[in-house]
């Protein structure tokens, strides 16, 4: 049986709700049908969020790993295709640091490609009812880092499975704080969209 490994992470910024541990909060309480679903909520924090990733999956040996993360003003699920060497923190992250233009591995790759199939999980997504996009970057905060620290990672233990991105949009009750509008995505609406890319990269699995 397929074991995926889901991330997300705790709230950081203004914040004090993020959409990506509410929904991982969900796939932890949810019994799938031919695969099975280990979670974990990283910290916001510059050197215990990669190794927080790293320990989960050294912990759970997966086949697949999906790692989500909250992209406020983002209008739809967000596949990323590349994570890149570069932290330059918008904010400071909830230790209070704030890097900027420092890379993550300095002898490492500029950046690495994720090894989802991302057009296929965002038809499905799509096909679901869910708008969904292909996005060019993670950005230069945690999410980012954490994505090529893993992608890192596995090339170095010659770990071939596939690993990528999710960004989620402001959950309403967020947007309806901020004092302008942003775009938001009820829970159930999220929760279903990662449950169609687990499925989905289910099926790939199986037919790879
Ligand atoms: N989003 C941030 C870090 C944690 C999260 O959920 C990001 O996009 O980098």
């Amino acid at each position: 049986m397929t074991k995926f490994l889901v991330t997300g992470f705790e709230p950081f910024g203004q914040s004090n709700i993020n959409p990506s541990e509410q929904v991982v909060q969900r796939l932890a309480a949810t019994q799938f049908e031919g695969f099975a679903v280990a979670t974990a909520v990283l910290p916001v924090h510059r050197h215990y969020g990669p190794k927080a990733l790293r320990t989960a999956v050294q912990q759970t040996n997966p086949d697949a790993i999906v790692c989500l993360g909250e992209a406020g003003g983002r209008q739809a699920i967000s596949i990323e295709r590349v994570a890149v060497n570069l932290l330059d923190y918008r904010i400071a992250d909830n230790d209070g640091e704030r890097v900027q233009d420092e890379p993550i591995e300095p002898d490492g790759p500029a950046a690495y490609f994720t090894t989802l199939p991302v057009r296929q999980l965002m038809q499905a997504v799509q096909a679901a009812g869910i708008p969904a996009e292909l996005s060019l970057s993670a950005g230069t905060f945690l999410c980012n880092q954490v994505t090529y620290d893993l992608l890192h990672f596995l090339a170095q233990q010659q770990q071939n499975i596939p690993a990528g991105f999710v960004h989620l949009p402001f959950l309403p009750q967020q947007a309806a704080a901020l004092p302008r509008n942003y775009p938001s995505m009820a829970l159930a609406t999220m929760e279903t969209a990662v449950s169609t890319i687990l499925h989905t990269l289910n099926t790939h699995l199986q037919a790879n």
